[in-house]
């Protein structure tokens, strides 16, 4: 059956009158201007424009029903700004509107050149389906919109990115997966604005040219307000700093969250996972992290412990002895609850916490423990019910004390197959009994009720809206007359039901791609109450705009291909600078199917340049723990040394993307030269922090790579050969399986630790060294970034500037120097200029040696 081919050519349009301009915002109605086309649902007949100027570099334009009925995020998900305090002459970006048919426009004040443009189709606002089209410049450099594993710049032609949040296997392309991030970055012409569509319901973004071949990118929706911001850059960075401005800067890192983590689904008991920390440690690969999977789950139920594989006793002597070793521990937590589990479930049936049906029972499904049930996050006594949980059963005397928290399977999944009517039947595998009937989604307004009279917990924001903005009546919550193009067909399989009304009165067809922000959010609190005052890690599989406030995020179940650890790449790119989320990394060595030493050799080495590195492997694989073939073992070692050199420099500019949400950790080429043009269509190269360009072996099997070098000057990281980049690809060959090529930019000083470290507590305590990498006029800059590596308002801090000038011949150390240390500059090392004196320590560069402590500015003579 074809889907969605109903006829949206003779959809009217909306009409724009009541206009209200002041300097700062614009308000006005939109009057449906004809007969309802009703194409997917009904039309809505009037609607409100709202344009905020809300920073100069930020506009917002939202469309919305007047009624105020129709979903919109519920702002304890993702607290959107309002408010303006920007006005129309001083913002970088201007709005101009045609009144009849409506469509709108966004212009750069300066150039005039229009960004977004809505004039060539009519917008369309249903009650299941919402339309917008702009027309863009032919064949565009779009990025963003995940998650997927689709090319980084995306295609311009016959394209949809679906956002709908699925627990996938494999990473399919041209296929939704675990996240939704509606928000893109367009460069044109060096310069960069970015588009975020703050919405949560399904989706399908085409990018595509029309038969007359105009180039345009439209939204089709399935509900929900018009919720758009407009982020004028101009450079890349910018933009996505803009966007931390909306969904919120990344939550910072703990120091050992940096070092290297190992798991395996398929540990089958504590003596296993022990094993494998014994043979690291035999093996002399610093292991940071150790993970359990499922596998410790007593009949895999949550909040468990397979009293036969993994006791408690054991566990704890496990733990123990990590923790004295400097080692970390992190378990898999899964969000349902079996109800065959009597003390979770009792107690969530007690707090009254579980997702429910229309008629007041539990809604059930099914998952690894069999019958499930889910909680819901939006109940007022979830967070006390979702914090007893953690606390107890990780607590630190009586459970297990874990470091950091695993979540999975939050799209949400849900193995029992719709309609599920009775899951103890399905787990014993019988037939498909009939679909429910529809259900109420929310209460129509009642005559005679005051207008806020609500189903029990909902509650207006804090914007004093006239409705409850929680979705209208009346809706086929299953089966929308508009069909995303999800991977896994209707919007409930796989997953839970649409038509499941949360507190609040919100239908999981709005708030599905929310359930694991939710989750996170529980998560995050607990783990707050557990250790208070320290930065809780939290890995989800499945996120949403904003989660990075929350979360960190492993890409999920790639395979062990050279396809997929190239993918990884630039989703690592677009997770950090552009979804800031730049806690990511994915399976290291490949989930799926068996690895082999050239390909894990490879991987471990740059897996080392993820912000997250962790080897990760299905119950079905082989073992592929990097000390399983000599080569990788090779590969490990040397990588994990290179990071752990490298772990203050991007510990600091990690830092500052938290700061204030300027992209520091994984870069983008074009991020970095946005001028460049030949830097658009570069996927498979990376900065690490601003300072170092990563340049992988990615052709399967092969020792050689041909690699961009941008006009500047750049250093190899391992000789300190200068190397004049001509905007040109460069080749190298013979790039054994435990290489990989780094440059360092021209203009950087990188703080670096001394080698001799097994563990990030002992790295701590090691010397720095400063690589000065001067930029064509002679000058280079760095900085460090230091704190007790856990807190999150650490007492005390130093911010540390590096200043090099040729013309001077002098180093100069500055800025604060808070937090006490013992270790010292040891030496600086000059590089393009090679020393006699004190060769025997670097070969790369002209050694100073300075061994100051770190606790005061100075200046360092370099000639
Ligand atoms: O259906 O917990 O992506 O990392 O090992 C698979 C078992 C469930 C999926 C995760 C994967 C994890 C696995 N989980």
């Amino acid at each position: 059956m074809a889907l969605n081919t109903r006829d949206v050519a003779s959809c009217p349009g909306y009409t724009l009158s009541g206009i209200s301009q002041t300097q700062n915002s614009i308000t006005a109605n939109l009057q449906l201007a004809g007969a309802a086309c009703n194409a997917y649902g009904t039309d809505l007949e009037s609607l409100q424009l709202l344009v905020e100027y809300q920073t100069d570099s930020r506009l917002h334009v939202k469309i919305y029903d007047s009624a105020e009925q129709v979903y919109q995020i519920p702002t304890e998900y993702l607290d959107l700004p309002s408010g303006s305090q920007s006005s129309s002459a001083d913002s970088l970006l201007s709005f101009s509107y045609t009144a009849s048919p409506f469509s709108f426009a966004v212009q750069r004040s300066d150039t005039k050149e229009t960004i977004f443009n809505t004039s060539d189709n009519p917008l369309i606002f249903e009650s299941q389906y919402v339309y917008l089209r702009t027309s863009l410049p032919t064949d565009p450099y779009i990025y963003g919109l995940g998650e997927d594993s689709d090319p980084f710049r995306r295609p311009t032609d016959n394209y949809t990115r679906t956002l709908w949040n699925t627990g996938i296997s494999f990473l399919p392309t041209e296929s939704n997966l675990y996240g939704s991030h509606p928000v893109y970055l367009e460069m044109r012409e060096g310069k960069a604005h970015g588009v975020f569509l703050a919405n949560s319901d399904g989706m399908d973004i085409k990018i595509a040219k029309t038969d007359q071949g105009s180039q345009f990118l439209e939204y089709n929706i399935n509900g929900g307000v018009l919720d758009l911001f407009f982020l004028a850059g101009p450079t890349p960075s910018a933009v996505s700093q803009q966007y931390s401005g909306i969904v919120g800067t990344p939550a910072e890192q703990a120091y050992w969250t940096y070092g290297f983590h190992q798991c395996k689904y398929g540990y089958q008991d504590v003596m296993m996972v022990a094993e494998v920390v014994y043979n690291y440690s035999q093996a002399n690969i610093p292991l940071e992290v150790m993970w359990t999977d499922i596998d410790y789950m007593d009949g895999r139920r949550t909040w468990t412990l397979d009293p036969d594989r993994f006791p408690l006793e054991k566990m704890q002597e496990l733990v123990t002895y990590l923790h004295d070793h400097n080692q970390s521990y992190i378990m898999m937590v899964d969000p349902p609850v079996s109800v065959n589990d009597s003390t979770s479930y009792d107690r969530g049936i007690q707090d009254d916490v579980f997702l429910k049906n229309s008629d007041g029972s539990i809604y059930l499904g099914g998952m690894w423990p069999g019958v499930t049930s889910w909680v819901d996050w939006m109940h007022p006594n979830a967070q006390d019910f979702w914090t007893a949980e953690v606390t107890s059963f990780f607590n630190a005397e009586t459970g297990v004390d874990v470091d950091a928290i695993w979540i999975d399977m939050n799209e949400p999944a849900n193995f029992c197959p719709f309609p599920c009517t009775d899951p103890f039947q399905w787990v014993i595998g019988s037939g498909d009994p009939p679909a429910p009937p529809a259900i109420r989604t929310t209460w129509p307004p009642l005559p005679g009720f005051p207008s806020d009279f609500q189903p029990p917990g909902s509650s207006l924001d804090k914007r004093q809206s006239t409705g409850n903005r929680t979705g209208l009546p009346g809706r086929d919550l299953l089966n929308p007359p508009y069909a995303i193009d999800s991977v896994i067909g209707p919007l409930y399989s796989s997953s839970l039901n649409t038509d499941l009304i949360a507190t609040g009165g919100y239908a999981f067809y709005d708030i599905h791609n929310l359930f694991a922000s939710g989750m996170q959010e529980a998560t995050r609190n607990a783990l707050l109450t557990r250790r208070p005052g320290l930065r809780p890690l939290i890995i989800s599989r499945s996120t949403f705009a904003g989660s990075g406030k929350k979360s960190g995020h492993w890409t999920g179940d790639n395979a062990s291909l050279w396809a997929h650890y190239r993918i990884s790449i630039w989703q690592n790119m677009e997770f950090a600078s552009i979804f800031q989320i730049p806690t990511v990394g994915a399976d290291v060595c490949g989930f799926n199917d068996a690895t082999w030493d050239l390909l894990c050799a490879r991987w471990a080495t740059l897996g080392a340049f993820y912000p997250f590195y962790r080897n990760h492997a299905d119950i079905s694989a082989p073992f592929q723990e990097f000390y399983r073939w000599p080569l990788v073992a090779d590969a490990a070692r040397e990588a994990i040394k290179r990071r752990f050199q490298l772990l203050d420099y991007f510990y600091t500019e990690f830092h500052y993307q938290t700061v204030d949400g300027t992209p520091n950790t994984i870069l983008p080429l074009f991020f970095v030269y946005p001028e460049d043009a030949n830097t658009l269509d570069i996927d498979l190269q990376f900065f690490f922090g601003k300072s170092l360009l990563v340049s992988p072996v990615t052709d399967d099997n092969s020792t050689s790579v041909s690699f961009y070098l941008p006009k500047d000057t750049f250093y190899d990281f391992f000789t300190g050969e200068m190397v004049q980049g001509n905007g040109a690809t460069v080749a190298r060959n013979n790039v054994s399986f435990t290489e990989i090529p780094v440059h360092i930019r021209g203009g950087s000083i990188i703080p670096m630790r001394v080698d001799g470290a097994n563990n990030t507590k002992q790295l701590r305590e090691l010397d720095f060294e400063l690589l000065i990498a001067p930029d064509a006029s002679g000058k280079a800059s760095g900085r460090l970034y230091l704190d007790d590596g856990e807190s999150i308002n650490p007492t005390s801090q130093s911010e540390i500037t590096f200043e090099y000038d040729s013309a001077t011949s002098s180093a100069v150390i500055g800025g604060s120097f808070g937090y006490q240390t013992n270790a010292k500059l040891a030496r600086v090392i000059l590089l393009g200029e090679m020393g006699s004196s004190d060769a025997e320590t670097s070969d790369i560069g002209k050694v100073v040696n300075v061994r100051k402590p770190l606790t005061d500015g100075f200046t360092i003579r370099t000639a």
